[in-house]
């Protein structure tokens, strides 16, 4: 804490000089000793020359053109090294537009704290009318998992602990801090300080599961006839890749990935299930939930998809008690973290655990050679302009081969389609709109994945779904990111056709035809492709892959190819007037 210190001129020469130190330092040192050392923010009152003072402490503080997208790096930071990504952002607006993505990151349990800095209480609390005055704890609260506000300078070691711990221990979450501009300047004596530093052991303790409850969930699996996993993003966040690859593979049962747990077996593994989804959900007896909750990704256990009225039995491993029974019966619950419980089942299974009946495997693997090879010729066309399938076919080559190359993807044609056709080969190497189905994180992901991992990074995005966040090409090319962006431009939300027939403004779904998203990415220095084949499109991306250079291709695709909101236009309500 040497550089944190300073020292008090003292009036009297008699007395010594007593070595201080202030709010601004005592949160950066608080941040360090947890191995905090990456901040996502944008800078302004009351946190600029924290923003300064961090970077000269050695902290990497990447500065964004907006907070939600800030918040979005924070929040996959978070997902990407199970530390809680760390956003900051200004008072009042800065707040609200960071706070969009904190409640994502608590939605989708990603660890991520939010510190902002805050107006001044006295004058909030009796609305006097302050710069950016909002009373932010209270708005923060019904949106995260937890939220604390320091207002002494020796309460920041623990405020910041308990903010760690509540991000990530038990299910992972989004937590506010917030941190009223006077705090920052508090002046209080070095030493104690120092003492008051709290470094948070054990963030996130193991939770083992009851040896009861992981007999009753091998018993049920045993018995199963039709055995199907299911992979979640909780899988992939948990780190225990080994143990679930070989828990996944010991019991022979086929897998099904989410969007975010692909990858932590290949999708071209044997046992994938993916390319046969509907059979598997349909006709499955028994379904082990590791890491992934039944709510709307999963038609919440029940209906047509399940093959209802045919009833299954679901095992669910989940950190979360309260996640048990939340859509449907769960016969055999495992709570505890996703690590230790897949390592019990292991465990429990013994030498000599029976495969899966022989007919259900056939059935999955041939519903699913079926399905691969009546895509295969579809990813193999040329056209130009570009449908889906043929720009995907590319990508999918490319992702093969840089396995460890990160996609981000976002988008309604453009995430449902690539995550259909684009094979993931390592795990927590796909990051997309999560829980939410939200447009926006793109550019925020991106960064993030860059900076933590140091891999390349391939975001593939929908030409709306890069408009939420396109300003951030800036900050790629400011930090010279080895990002590629690959927009997927169909001049619109789902299509580019829609016209409007009432009146001359254009149609709500549609943009500006013709579009050179390339064009952004020349004007701050980095490489803009216009790319109207997939030929063109495979020479980009390799291009900028191999170079690691920031770069934007603009990937020209037919404006008819796409449909109503992707694979999900059963969601949109329906009128049911007849259209005058
Ligand atoms: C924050 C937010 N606002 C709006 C939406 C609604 N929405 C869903 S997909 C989408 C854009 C789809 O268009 P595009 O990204 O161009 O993908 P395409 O289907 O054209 O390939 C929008 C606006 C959303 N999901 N999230
Ligand atoms: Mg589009």
């Amino acid at each position: 804490m040497a550089e944190a210190a300073v020292k008090e001129k003292t009036a009297t020469t008699a007395e010594p000089e007593r070595e201080l130190t202030d709010g601004f330092h005592l949160v950066i040192d608080a941040l360090k000793l947890n191995g905090l050392t990456t901040i996502y923010g944008v800078p302004g009152i009351p946190i600029t020359d924290f923003g300064r003072m961090a970077q000269a402490a050695g902290i990497r503080v990447i500065s964004f053109r907006h907070e939600q997208n800030a918040g979005n790096a924070a929040a996959i930071a978070g997902f990407l090294t199970k530390k809680p990504g760390v956003c900051l952002t200004v008072s009042a607006p800065g707040f609200l537009n960071g706070l969009t993505a904190l409640a994502h990151a608590q939605t989708n349990c990603f660890p991520m704290i939010l510190i902002s800095g805050s107006s001044e209480r006295e004058i909030v609390d009796l609305q006097q009318g302050d710069y950016e005055e909002m009373d932010q704890l209270a708005i923060a609260k019904p949106l995260c998992k937890a939220a604390f506000r320091v207002l002494h300078a020796a309460d920041i070691g623990i405020g910041l602990a308990r903010a760690i711990r509540a991000a990530v221990s038990g299910r992972p979450g989004g937590v506010y801090l917030d941190l009223p501009a006077k705090l920052f300047g508090q002046v209080i004596d070095a030493e104690a300080g120092r003492k008051s530093l709290v470094k948070v052991i054990d963030p996130a303790p193991a939770q083992i599961p009851a040896p009861a409850a992981v007999k009753r969930a091998l018993d049920v699996l045993k018995n199963a006839k039709r055995p199907l996993i299911i992979l979640g993003k909780g899988a992939a966040y948990a780190q225990a890749d080994d143990a679930i690859r070989g828990f996944v593979e010991k019991s022979g049962v086929p897998f099904l990935p989410m969007s975010m747990g692909k990858g932590l077996l290949p999708d071209t593994h044997p046992q994938c299930a993916g390319a046969a989804r509907s059979t598997v959900l349909k006709d499955a007896d028994v379904v082990v939930l590791v890491g992934a909750r039944l709510n709307w990704l999963l038609s919440h256990g029940k209906g047509k998809t399940w093959g209802e009225p045919h009833s299954k039995k679901f095992i669910q491993i989940d950190i979360e008690p309260k996640e048990m029974d939340s859509n449907v019966e769960i016969v055999a619950p495992v709570v505890g973290d996703i690590g230790s419980c897949v390592s019990a089942l292991l465990e429990g299974m013994g030498g000599n655990w029976p495969a899966p009946p022989a007919d259900w495997i056939k059935t999955v693997t041939s519903k699913r050679e079926e399905n691969v090879a009546k895509m295969a010729p579809r990813l193999m066309n040329n056209n130009s302009p570009m449908d889906y399938h043929g720009a995907l076919g590319v990508l999918r080559t490319i992702v093969k081969e840089r396995p460890d190359a990160i996609l981000v993807n976002e988008g309604a044609n453009t995430l449902d389609l690539a995550r259909g056709i684009i094979d993931m080969y390592q795990p927590r190497k796909r990051l997309d709109v999560g829980t939410w189905g939200v447009m926006g994180i793109g550019m925020g992901y991106a960064i993030a994945a860059a900076i933590e991992t140091g891999k390349p990074v391939l975001a593939v995005e929908g030409d709306s779904a890069f408009g939420f966040s396109g300003m951030e090409v800036e900050t790629i090319c400011r930090y010279k990111l080895p990002v590629c962006v690959v927009i997927f431009n169909n001049d619109g939300i789902y299509r580019g056709t829609d016209v409007n027939a009432a009146g001359s403004d254009p149609a709500t779904t549609v943009f500006v035809k013709g579009s050179r998203y390339d064009k952004m990415m020349d004007a701050f220095g980095g490489t803009g492709v216009n790319a109207t084949t997939p030929d063109e499109l495979k020479r980009a991306v390799n291009e900028a892959m191999d170079s690691g250079k920031p770069t934007l291709i603009n990937a020209v695709i037919d404006p008819a190819a796409g449909s109503e909101s992707g694979r999900i236009g059963n969601l949109n309500p329906q009128s049911v007037l007849r259209k005058k």
